[in-house]
């Protein structure tokens, strides 16, 4: 008997994240906090291999914010500059409301993420309860918002099986998941856990993942080995190694890229991407 082996195994997706909700642009000159900063990111990016971007936007004082105006002028500016994925956070920063982060959805991205659930981040707690989950997962479903499952911890796999068995398929058909690993609070960024958490998602989904800080290059090599996807970017490291600040969302995308071409699966191109996660063709 022969199995088929997982969809896209043949190639790797590669998820940027270039900016998140937490660092801080006075550290880190290099984070994309403009938004000619985030396209001129998001092209050198689709150049160098990844073909989803995550993304997260700041205000005019570099804080994060979920302004619906603003989230609609950046997703249309992607699209004219890119072709990439344009995938928005639904997490927002820890202290953004419910209301806001449902409201992400009606700047219409192509896919957005949806933390499975609630998880201590560093002093803070980024809340995800069940109501909220479900009301979200819903909202995808209606408005046709390809979501992505992030997991910073094992019971998140559990109330993704729960949203799976209660509201049914995501639009596009297709699960997709995205492992964070290493969040103080969250599930440690280690191949043991990795392997425990992909053991545990439900059959025919896939999965990236990605290593928050220094746990960012054996979560990297650990997923190239066991079949899965990346994740990179400012958002989840801001140093190539010790002693070394990264210098742009792009470098960390080749790191990524060549690793994936070492590993016999080189990155997926934007167009394969819509295909592999259900994203409609929005060019
Ligand atoms: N900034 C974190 C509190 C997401 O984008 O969906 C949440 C986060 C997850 O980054
Ligand atoms: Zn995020």
């Amino acid at each position: 008997m022969t199995t088929n082996p997982p969809a896209g195994s043949g190639s790797t997706l590669i998820t940027v994240a270039p900016t998140g909700a937490e660092a801080d642009k006075s550290r880190h000159p290099a984070l994309p906090v403009t938004l000619d900063e985030l396209v001129d990111t998001a092209r050198e990016c689709e150049a160098a291999g990844a073909s989803v971007i995550h993304v997260h936007i700041r205000d005019d004082e570099a804080r994060p914010t979920l302004d619906l105006a603003r989230l609609k002028n950046t997703v249309q500016a992607l699209r004219e500059a890119t072709t990439l994925i344009v995938q928005l956070s639904t997490g927002g920063a820890v202290t953004d409301s419910f209301a806001d982060r449902l409201a992400v959805l009606d700047a219409g991205p192509d896919g957005c993420s949806l933390t499975c659930g609630t998880v201590n981040f560093g002093d803070e707690v980024f809340m995800n309860p069940w109501p909220f989950i479900r009301d979200l997962y819903a909202r995808t479903q209606q408005l046709g918002v390809v979501p992505e499952f992030e997991l910073f911890d094992l019971g998140h796999v559990a109330t993704l099986h729960r949203l799976l068995d209660e509201l049914g398929a995501p639009y596009g058909g297709h699960v997709h998941c995205d492992l964070v690993m290493g969040v103080p609070g969250g599930m440690p960024g280690d191949a043991a856990s990795l392997v425990g958490a992909v053991e545990a998602l439900p059959a025919g989904a896939t999965w990236s993942a990605t290593g928050i800080g220094r746990t960012a290059l054996p979560v990297m090599f650990a997923a190239l080995s066991a079949g899965g996807h990346l994740r990179v970017g400012m958002e989840d490291t801001t140093s190539y190694a010790r002693g070394r600040p990264v210098t742009g969302n792009a470098g960390l995308v080749e790191r990524a890229a060549a690793l994936a071409g070492l590993a016999q699966r080189p990155p997926m191109r934007p167009g394969q991407a819509r295909v592999f996660l259900g994203v409609g063709d929005q060019h």
